[in-house]
């Protein structure tokens, strides 16, 4: 309850300020993909992605992601390297989701 109080803060902020780089509302918007994530029914996946320093990296890594087939949901969080994964596990497997956030360019590895 508390939690759901607190994100609903975070997302007016997030709303209130104009598109415009904010650490704030960058960690809010990667609250809600990574509750997104936990909600979906697809198989999850966490990775540690290092040397992003901004929105654009993450959605550098996000789009990358997104479109890979099967792929449900993503949140990625530049702050901390934090990379969630929501897939269909008869359409793609951990090491492609890998190999996909490798290509963008990013160091990361699979928390296990
Ligand atoms: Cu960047």
């Amino acid at each position: 309850m508390i939690r759901k109080i607190a994100l609903a803060s975070a997302l007016a902020f997030a709303f209130a300020t104009p598109a415009m780089a904010c650490p704030m509302a960058d960690a809010a918007a990667y609250s809600v993909a990574a509750e997104a994530v936990q909600a979906s029914a697809g198989t999850k996946a966490t990775f540690k992605v290092e040397g992003m320093t901004c929105g654009s990296c993450s959605t550098k890594v996000s789009d990358a992601l997104k479109a890979i087939d099967g792929v449900e949901a993503v949140a990625v969080d530049y702050q901390t390297g934090e990379t969630q994964i929501a897939y269909d596990s008869a359409k793609t497997d951990a090491d492609k989701l890998l190999a996909a956030i490798k290509a963008t360019g990013y160091a990361a590895q699979a928390n296990s």
